[in-house]
Parts: structure tokens; sequence; C-alpha cells
């Protein structure tokens, strides 16, 4: 355009305006939104949580351009990511004091008084930001067993062997770190995948002193955790080698597709309050949407899904969810006013966890081993701190730990006391007196699997670190259930029931012991472990004194929650089909922890992105 000398400054001005809205450039594609007006009136896919689960699902079926995803996520996505939840040592400290972590999960609340364990209460850990468990847990990031996954029944680990490497871009250890006895083992891995799993920098000998005492009394070192589940370890971490920050399901998944990946919405702050059904056509209940809300008192809207509703809000959300909408055990639901509509007694049933109890010891361990002393000191702490700042070594690198052993119990224990302990099983399931019937005749069938399991080396009975044993296990299970008066917005009662099963409390006894014996190895006395359990005093024949502390010792969950939702025929209990969509529903699917029908003997984090990736091929059809 010429403008000549005689156009007006005015004239020019009012130009000006014209050209600038006429070619104003359109507003530039945001996936994160955070008002509801920039909300497309329907998706393809709707996925009720943002979390592990959620942002693979999110990621893979957007793959797919003729799709139109939409996450809606309680927490809040924080950019840029808060170093609370990228550097692994804020993981270590926030083990063992929550408020680190305060802004990225839902408010601490307690369990249900567990009777056997004297009434107490265990604190219930859920995330509750875009990433979920990942972005807040230990970082731990290992397999469990072919064995276990096999004894799911549905989906066996040759199944989601292609979905564990499929997740995870793994990273051999350095050689000093192979020096030092770090071992793997190439065939099972991924290096390909969204997930950075490696080893921290900072790892030193004295925490592998661990693991040598423990060989000395017979267990064998794993080469491997994906060609072996069961021995000693040096424990990889979902952990970015370069920058030793942690990798997760945001900065794995979702972060490298924000803005550019034109068919995926992210709205977080949001709460799913209820999934919304059609009428009903024979024995089908059709899905359309989901209702929402930003807080008790806000607004609700709904949004439509043209093909379905993924639920991953985790296994102690999901069943919440399922309540909400009517969809659960009519026993539970019509006194709380909740008309049914969907009759699935397993909803919210099946709750597993690990267990574990604390058997702390000191040592004093020469300083050529150790990272010298514990985060928890503010002085060590600032060193540690600041050394990570500067060289992203030592030991802030670290999340929970290097080291552990997951152990059968035949390897724990004696043939008279293996059997001793597997031929007195007392009679009777130890349910909750309301379990139904479906879901104790799926129990039977777990009992039966973890009975077995508990005679072969394959499988893991407990895990051990230093200073505490878990129950990988557990013949108890919980439940999840809605408080009343039901409220989306409040937490889901969630009752544990952790050792309500006799065995599960004489075969975690046999772990304390275990542990006891670990740190009187010879291997470990130059480091002159002193016990300062409460377990300390006790004599090792003494079973019933060993149980009686435990009562007063144990804690309920290493919030691993999974089971609610289960995968398995709706005969047994099962909310979900192979295919992972829920019985009786159209499109309607969980994908998250809850679907895992028997908990592995490990952390679960692998496992969930192995489903989760899994799941969505099967969502979109692909050949699995
Ligand atoms: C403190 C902690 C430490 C852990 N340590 C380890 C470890 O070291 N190694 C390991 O392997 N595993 C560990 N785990 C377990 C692992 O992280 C979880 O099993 C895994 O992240 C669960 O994934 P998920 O997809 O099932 O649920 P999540 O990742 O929990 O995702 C669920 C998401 O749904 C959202 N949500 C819930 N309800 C609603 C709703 N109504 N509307 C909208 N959104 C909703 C939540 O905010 C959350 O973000 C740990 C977990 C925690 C909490
Ligand atoms: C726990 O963390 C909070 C927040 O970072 C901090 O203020 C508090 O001092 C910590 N408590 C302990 C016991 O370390
Ligand atoms: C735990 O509470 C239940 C129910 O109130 C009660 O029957 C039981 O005696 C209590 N157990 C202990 C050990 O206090
Ligand atoms: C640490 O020093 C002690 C004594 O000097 C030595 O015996 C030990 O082997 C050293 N440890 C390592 C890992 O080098
Ligand atoms: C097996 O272990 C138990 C408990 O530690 C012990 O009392 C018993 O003597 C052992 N039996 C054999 C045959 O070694
Ligand atoms: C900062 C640093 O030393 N980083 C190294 C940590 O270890 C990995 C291997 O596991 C190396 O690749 C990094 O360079």
């Amino acid at each position: 355009m010429v403008f000549s000398k005689l156009t007006s400054p005015s004239t020019l001005l009012s130009l000006l305006i014209i050209t600038t809205s006429v070619y104003a450039s359109p507003k530039p594609f945001r996936t994160h939104i955070t008002n509801e007006a920039d909300l497309l009136p329907s998706y393809s896919y709707i996925i009720v949580g943002g979390g592990t689960s959620g942002l693979v699902l999110a990621s893979r079926l957007s793959e797919d351009p003729s799709n139109t995803v939409l996450i809606i996520e309680a927490g809040p996505l924080v950019e840029p990511v808060p170093e609370q939840l990228l550097y692994p040592g804020w993981s270590q400290l926030s083990l063992f004091n929550s408020s680190i972590m305060g802004p990225y999960r839902y408010p601490s609340f307690p369990s249900a008084p567990e009777e056997a364990l004297n009434n107490r209460t265990s604190e219930v850990a859920a995330a509750r930001v875009v990433g979920g468990g990942s972005a807040i847990n230990g970082m731990v990031f290992l397999r469990g067993s072919k064995r276990d996954y096999d004894s799911w029944g549905v989906w066996d680990y040759n199944k989601l062997l292609p979905y564990f490497k499929k997740s995870e871009t793994f990273i051999p250890p350095s050689p000093e770190q192979e020096r030092q006895g770090i071992t793997w083992d190439k065939t099972n891995h991924g290096f390909n995948g969204p997930i950075q799993v490696s080893f921290p920098n900072g790892t030193y000998p004295a925490a592998g002193r661990y693991l040598e005492a423990i060989e000395s009394l017979g267990p064998k070192r794993s080469v491997d955790t994906s060609t072996n589940a069961v021995g000693t370890f040096w424990m990889p971490s979902s952990l970015d080698a370069g920058r030793q920050e942690r990798s997760y399901a945001y900065n794995g998944y979702l972060q490298p597709l924000m803005d550019k990946r034109k068919n995926l919405h992210l709205l977080s702050q949001r709460t799913v309050t209820k999934i919304l059904s059609g009428k009903k056509t024979g024995s089908t209940v059709p899905i359309t949407g989901v209702e929402f809300a930003a807080s008790e008192a806000g607004k609700k809207y709904t949004v439509k899904a043209k093909k379905g509703v993924i639920l991953a809000a985790g296994a102690l959300h999901t069943p919440q969810i399922l309540q909400l909408s009517g969809i659960g055990n009519p026993k539970l639901l019509e006194p709380l006013g909740i008309k049914t509509v969907i009759d699935l007694p397993g909803v919210g049933e099946n709750l597993q966890d690990h267990p574990y109890v604390s058997v702390p010891h000191s040592t004093t361990y020469p300083t050529n081993e150790t990272s010298g002393g514990s985060l928890f000191d503010p002085t060590f702490f600032a060193t540690a701190y600041d050394l990570y700042l500067r060289t992203r070594t030592g030991p802030f690198t670290a999340g929970l730990g290097n080291t552990g052993a997951f152990l059968s119990l035949e390897s724990i224990t004696n043939t008279t006391t293996l059997n001793s302990l597997l031929s007195s099983i007392p009679a009777g399931s130890f349910l909750d007196p309301s379990t139904p019937v479906s879901v104790k005749k799926g129990w039977e069938d777990q009992l039966k699997k973890t009975i077995e399991n508990y005679k072969r080396a394959d499988s893991a009975a407990y895990e051990f670190l230093p200073g505490l044993v878990a129950l990988q296990h557990p013949l108890s299970r919980g439940t999840v259930r809605l408080r009343s008066p039901p409220n989306p917005f409040s937490r889901p009662v969630v009752n544990y029931r952790t050792l309500s099963h006799p065995l599960d409390a004489l075969i975690l006894a046999q772990g304390v012991l275990f542990q006891q014996k670990i740190f009187k190895s010879p291997v470990l006395a130059y480091a002159n472990p002193v016990d300062n359990s409460a377990f300390a005093a006790i004599d090792e024949a003494d079973i019933g004194a060993i149980l009686e502390v435990m009562k007063a010792q144990v804690t309920a969950s290493l919030a691993h929650p999974c089971g609610t939702a289960g995968m398995r025929a709706r005969e047994e209990g099962g909310v979900v089909d192979e295919k992972l969509e829920v019985y009786g529903a159209k499109g309607l699917w969980v994908v998250d922890a809850s679907v895992v029908p028997l908990v592995p003997g490990q952390h679960i984090q692998p496992t969930v992105y192995a489903v989760a990736e899994r799941a969505a091929d099967v969502i979109r059809g692909r050949k699995v």
C-alpha cells in the first residue's frame, strides 16, 4: 500500500485500525486452556485425570489427527515446572515431609481406622497436579516379575513387554557406575520412549554394602530388573541422566506437544463431578460426556464425548467418580440417594497396596563410602543442594533410594517355616462382611495364585530397603467408598484393611526378622549397626511379640493403590474387560492403576505406564 503525502494522520490511523482488525492474526492455539469458553462443544475422547496414565493416553490418542482429545485435570499445570517436582532430592525429602509437595497433592487425610493396626489410621497420599503420581513420587523405576503379570489372568507379561519398552528410554550405567557394580541387560529395555530411566549420579558404595549383606544370607544379585525382577538391585530411577532431573508423564509425554498438537486440549484445576449417560439400549448404557466444576460452589459445566470418556483419575478417585455417576453396588449407592445406572458391585472393592514397617538401624560407614549424611540435616542439605546446583551430582540426584531387594518368601525362610506358614492358612476370606459374592469369588482365585507364588522363587514377597520392609502380595483387601453425603469435592473413604488377613501379618513378621539378620551380617560389622527399631528387644522366636509390635508400627500404604476397578471377569468382581471397557457401558474406559487386578511385587509406575501405552493401542483399535 502506498500512502500519498495527502493522507492525513487521522485517515492513516483509521486505515491502520481497519487493516489490523481485518488481518489480525488468529488467536494463537494454546493446548492449556483456563477458560470454559475456549472448550470445543465436543471431543472424540475426554480423559478424566491428567496424571500418569491420562497423559500417556492423551499423547497417543491425539497422534491420530482425526481424534480431538480433552484432558480434564483437578490439579494445576505449573510452568516453568518448579524445582520441587524436578530435582530428585525434593522427592526424597517429601516422602517424610508431605508439605513440600503440598501444592501438588490432595490435602492430607486419614484412612478409615484399621482394626488390625489398633484402629490407627494411615495417611492417604494422592497427587493432584498435571503429571499425577509420576510428578511427586519417589522415582523408583522397576518392573515386577513375569510371574506377577502372568497371574493377572487377562493381560500377561508378554502382552505388556512391548509397552514397557515403548514407554522408556533406558540409559545404561556410566563406566564409573559399572565399576561400582551396577549391571544391566539390554534384552528387555526400550531405548526410544518418553520416560528417561537412569541411575542417579550420586550413588555411594555404602548403599551397595546393604546388598552384599543380603547376598551373604543367600539371595542373589539380579543383573537387571527387566530380565529378573527378584533379587538384590541397584535401582534405576525415572531420571533424565543428562540433567539429573525427574522424567515424568508431563515432561515426557505432554510438554513436547504443548501448543503444537492442535487436536489436544488440557483444562486444569477442574474436577469431574459425574459421567453423563444416555438412555439404556438393551443391556448397555451409552456414555455421552462429563460434568465438571472448578470448586464445590462453582458453576457446573458439561462437555460431550463423541467416542467416549476415559477415566484416569487413579485408583482412589476413579472408583469415586464411577460411584458418583451411579456405576457400582446398588446396596451402597441407593442409601446415599444415588440412582444405579450400572449394577457393578466390583467398583471400589479389591483395594491393594504395599504395607510396610520400619526397622531402622543406625550405622557409621567410613566417609569414603557414604554420601555423608541426611538431607534432613540443614548443614548437609545446604552442601548437597549447592553441589547439585553446580554440578548435578551428589546426594540430591537420588529420589527414594539407590539400592533395594525384592525377595521371595522361599529365599528368606527355610522349608520348615515356609511349609508351616502355608499349610495352616486360616479358613475364611477376612474380607469386609459387605463384600459382594462376585468380588469374593475373584478373591478366592487371587488367593490360590498368591499362595502358589509364595512357594516360587520368581515372585517377590518382600521389598527390603535399608531400614524398611514392605509386603508385596497382601491377601487383605480394602475398599474405596463414597462419604455420606456424597460430594465430588470431598475425599472418598479409603479403608485399606491392612493385615486383616492373618497370613499377611505372619509373612511380614518373617520380613522383620530378616531385616534384623541383614544388619547382623558380618559384611556390615565394620559399620557398627545398632538396631533402634521397635523390634530391637524382641526374641526372634517370639512371633507373637513381633505381631503385637507390628500392630503399633505398620503403615498401610507405600502410595501404590490399585485394583479398585479391576480388569477381570464380571462374575469375579471385575469392572473392566480386557479392552478396559466398563461392563455394561458403551464408550467408557478405565485406564489407570485401578485396573491392575493383582498388585505386582514392585513399585508400580512402570506398570502403570505400560498399561496406559497398551490401552491406547487397544482403544485406537490397533493391532496389539
Ligand atoms: C508419594 C508417592 C510416591 C510414590 N513413589 C513411587 C515410586 O518411587 N516408584 C513407583 O514406581 N511408583 C511410586 N508411586 C506410585 C505411582 O506414582 C502411581 O502408582 C502412579 O503415578 C499412578 O498413576 P495413575 O495414572 O493411576 O494415577 P495418578 O498419576 O495419580 O493420576 C490421577 C490424576 O487424576 C486427577 N484427578 C483425580 N480425580 C479427578 C477428578 N474428579 N477430576 C479431574 N481430575 C482428577 C488427579 O489430580 C491426578 O493428577 C508413588 C506414588 C505417590 C503418590
Ligand atoms: C517440611 O517442609 C516445609 C516446606 O518446605 C518446611 O517449611 C518444613 O520446615 C519442613 N519440615 C521438616 C520437619 O523438615
Ligand atoms: C477398633 O474399633 C472397633 C470398632 O469401633 C472395636 O470393635 C474394636 O474393639 C477396636 N479395636 C481396638 C484394638 O481398639
Ligand atoms: C574406604 O576406605 C577404607 C579404609 O581406608 C577401605 O578399606 C575401603 O575399601 C574404602 N572404600 C572404598 C569404596 O574405596
Ligand atoms: C527354620 O527356621 C526356624 C526359624 O528361624 C528355626 O527355628 C528352625 O530351627 C529352622 N529349621 C531348620 C530345619 O533349619
Ligand atoms: C553431570 C553428570 O555427571 N552427568 C552424568 C550422569 O550419569 C550419566 C550416565 O548415567 C551421564 O550420561 C551424565 O553425563
